[in-house]
């Protein structure tokens, strides 16, 4: 935490406490409706803690999860993704100030999908991100998928929950793209920026990943460059050729040019973003995201589940009982497995 309001990779949840009483096997005891309420409060050692909390999937995650429930739905998630150095970090920045200005409470999550540490990209989002220290409406953390319990896929709707419920209007989360992990947190985003730059061969690159499908705007960035007229009529002309944006009263994306480093085109990009969230509310759509979003999550928790408790299955009396009547013909091992399931 740089000041009273900015949270940077959750560095005040490493200042120990001042009294830190210890719970059963050493672990710190946490009291969770506090934390909740703190964070509700706005205080960003509290939503650090929390985000930390879901992060490690620690003990009291589901209770985090409960008492976060009742305060979550009202951010809107806005997703930015692209190649490296496309300028992704330098738009969150241009547009937190600008919602800032607005009077709007942000939260960011970057999510970097190899190491904290690669080519120093993290350092540098940290550094520019300082611009926003000592803004109490802002809060800021870096997720690394190394190390997760669960990987990114898991951890960041939870991150995005406590920051949801600690007040966020919009929360922007930043994924270097565009792999599986990052298309699954763009399906988190309720908007999904692209974004391309002149001169990268990005719009190529972007119809082989499959990059039209996950953007409701394109942002070509870097527009101060040459060739992006030459960007721009590239995805028009990818967009022409169809997909889901084709049918009667469907979201076609909006391309709009940036030179987010000179926070140039960054208004058009939330208007654009404002046009989309009407679209989501009066085409249903939105709701329908959130439904899937949901039922994707429970899912992902439930098969969590199943996998550890097969963990626990293995090696178990119960399973070589079944497999002892396989062996011997006294039953087949589909009707083994049903009762295996069962049993769990
Ligand atoms: N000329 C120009 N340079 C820009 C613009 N936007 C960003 N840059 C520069 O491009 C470089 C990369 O910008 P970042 O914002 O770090 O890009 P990124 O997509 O977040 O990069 P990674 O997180 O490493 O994938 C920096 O040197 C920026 O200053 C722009 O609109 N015009
Ligand atoms: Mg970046």
């Amino acid at each position: 935490m740089t000041s009273d309001g900015v949270v940077l990779d959750g560095t005040a949840v490493a200042t120990p406490g001042p009294v830190a009483p210890r719970g059963r096997r050493g672990r710190r005891a946490v009291d969770v409706p506090d934390l909740v309420a703190r964070a509700r409060d706005g205080e960003a050692r509290a939503v650090a803690r929390l985000i930390s909390l879901v992060e490690d999937a620690s003990p009291v995650l589901r209770e985090v999860a409960a008492a976060l429930a009742p305060h979550t739905g009202h951010a809107q998630v806005i997703g930015l993704t692209g190649s490296p150095g496309v300028g992704k970090s330098t738009t969150t920045t241009a547009l937190v100030r600008a919602l800032r200005a607005a009077g709007r409470r942000v939260g960011v999550l970057a999510v970097d999908p190899s190491s904290p540490f690669s080519g120093g990209a993290l350092l540098g989002d940290r550094v520019r991100m300082q611009d926003h220290a000592g803004d109490r409406g802002v809060y800021i953390r870096s997720m690394a998928s190394r190390g997760h319990l669960g990987g990114l896929a898991w951890a960041t709707p939870q991150a995005l929950r406590v920051l949801d419920a600690a007040g966020c209007d919009v929360v922007l989360v930043e994924t270097v793209g565009v792999g599986q992990s990052e298309l699954e947190i763009a399906s988190l985003a309720d908007t999904t920026l692209v974004l391309v730059a002149p001169g990268m061969g990005d719009g190529i690159q972007a119809a082989k990943a499959g990059i039209l499908e996950v953007a409701d705007v394109f942002v070509v960035n870097k527009a101060d460059r040459d060739g992006a007229d030459a960007t721009v009529r590239d995805l028009r002309y990818m967009q022409s050729l169809g997909g889901r944006h084709t049918g009667p009263g469907a979201w076609r994306p909006p391309i709009v040019r940036a030179v987010a480093s000179r926070d140039e085109g960054v208004d058009r990009v939330l208007a654009e973003v404002g046009e989309h969230r009407r679209w989501l509310d009066s085409s249903g759509e939105g709701a329908r995201r959130r439904a899937e979003r949901a039922a994707r999550e429970i899912e992902a928790i439930a098969l969590a589940g199943l996998r550890e408790r097969m963990g626990e299955v293995r090696g178990s009396a119960a399973l070589d009982a079944l497999a002892a009547e396989v062996v011997a013909g006294e039953t087949d091992p589909y009707r083994a497995a049903d009762r295996l399931l069962a049993s769990l």
